[in-house]
């Protein structure tokens, strides 16, 4: 199947657009690296070494792999996205190219405007690229757990059927996000749904939880092919932080309470949950959401669970309550059902299996690399950048 990759120089966009390639795929990425230059802009950088996006497709050619094309440019500008349609024909678009942090959305007025547009803005025209070159591909398109929030009732995989004086209909689950960024992704799941009955284009809304890891059988192949690995305050999600903080003897920053219940999943299961979600399908006019997450937790479990295994490998963390920079519920009721995906075929890998060989050990050997500076929050919801942080 011809597939595009939006967003095939990310986390999670590089080892997709390999994995798809070994599976025989003829795939194609797009990236403008904004998110290397939005790194640059708070002074963080991957842990793991990355490699150029030209070096790590051409290294991965030279293993005799099925070559993948790329395209460098701004899905938010028409005319690129336009002749990479025209040039590539996709069957299948993964949506990863957006902006994916919820502490940078905060940071500013400029920094929400930034992520909204980016977000939308991008997404709006992927959708038209596909009704006008593209009507019958799939979009399968990266969305957020977070987009939901957290309800006092358990959260349903994108509807819920509710009686309302008498009468019934299954509607769209209720959305209370709680930042700027998880706001573009629900935004982004009303346009798609939205193109989905007035056009009839066909659309599989992944709302993923947080992911952890960075190994993939393709990743382990070669260094270059690496992925990147997130540790600082805006952009590293709170089970990289910990493993981090734990290989330096660095406090587990656990925000507030750490009640905060969220969904996890391992690297390799949102591969094959887009894996699944490109060979099955939706039907052509359909809008549907899989709650993508295998395992939920609080973030204080979360932090018990890394200082136990750091224990196992011979360091000795403490964990520390700290204030906490968002504003968020840090006691709540968390249920949120994700059968779809398992119900497709998707076998779990849990964190049990991958904490301490995967994550410990991948940290344990960069620790010399990691910038203290990027551990404490030097964020705030309220009130943006703190004086720590370098001021643009
Ligand atoms: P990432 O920042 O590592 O990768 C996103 C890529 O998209 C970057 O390489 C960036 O340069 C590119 N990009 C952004 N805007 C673009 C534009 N306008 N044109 C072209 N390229 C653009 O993020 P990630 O962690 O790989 O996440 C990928 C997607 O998955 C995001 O949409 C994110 O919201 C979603 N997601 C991620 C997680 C997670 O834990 N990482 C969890 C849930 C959902
Ligand atoms: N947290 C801590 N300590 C830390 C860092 C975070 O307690 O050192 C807490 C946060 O307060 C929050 C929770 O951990 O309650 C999750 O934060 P996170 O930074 O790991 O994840 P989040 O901001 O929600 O965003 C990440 C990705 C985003 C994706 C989202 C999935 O960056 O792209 O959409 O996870 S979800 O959380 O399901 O919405």
């Amino acid at each position: 199947m011809k597939i595009l990759v939006l967003g095939g120089d990310g986390y999670l966009g590089w080892p997709t657009a390999m994995y798809l390639a070994e599976k025989g795929h003829d795939v194609s990425v797009v990236d403008n690296f904004h998110r290397r230059l939005w790194d640059t802009e708070i002074g963080a950088s991957s842990l793991l070494p990355i490699a150029p996006l030209q070096d790590r497709v051409s290294v991965w050619a030279s293993l005799g792999k099925k070559p993948i094309g790329v395209h460098v440019g701004d899905i938010t500008e028409w005319d690129f996205i336009e002749s990479v349609f025209n040039k590539t024909q996709p069957e299948a678009i993964v949506h990863y190219g957006e902006h994916r942090s919820a502490p940078f959305s905060m940071l500013s007025r400029r920094n929400a405007v930034v992520t909204q547009v980016n977000n939308v803005v991008g997404t709006l025209n992927v959708l038209y690229a596909m009704k006008d070159l593209a009507p019958e591909s799939h979009l399968v398109k990266l969305g957020t757990m977070g987009e939901y929030g957290t309800p006092n009732i358990n959260i349903e995989e994108g509807f819920l059927e509710v009686t309302h004086k008498g009468r019934s209909d299954v509607l769209p689950f209720p959305k209370q996000p709680a930042s700027f960024y998880h706001l573009s992704k629900v935004h982004d799941s009303h346009n798609i749904m939205f193109v989905c009955r007035a056009w009839g284009l066909r659309s599989t809304d992944l709302n993923q939880g947080v992911v952890y890891g960075v190994h993939t059988d393709e990743t382990a192949l070669d260094p270059r092919l690496a992925t990147r690995f997130d540790y600082d305050d805006v952009w590293g999600t709170v089970l990289n932080r910990y493993c981090v903080q734990a290989a330096i003897d660095h406090p587990l920053t656990v925000y507030g309470k750490g009640g905060q219940t969220r969904g996890f999943l391992d690297i390799n299961d949102t591969l094959k949950c887009v894996e699944l979600a490109i060979e099955h399908p939706a039907s052509m006019g359909e809008y549907r959401v899989f709650n993508q997450f295998t395992e939920q937790f609080t973030v204080l479990e979360l932090a018990q669970k890394v200082a136990e295994a750091a224990r196992k490998v011979g360091w000795d963390p403490i964990i520390e309550n700290i204030t906490n920079p968002r504003i968020e519920m840090e006691e709540h009721y968390y249920h949120a059902e994700h059968t779809r995906l398992l119900d497709l075929g998707l076998e779990p890998r849990y964190l049990s299996e991958t904490l301490i060989d995967g994550l410990l050990g991948t940290v344990g050997g960069l620790a010399d690399q990691v910038n203290r500076r990027l551990l404490y929050p030097g964020h705030s919801w309220k009130e943006g950048l703190l004086e720590t942080q370098p001021v643009q």
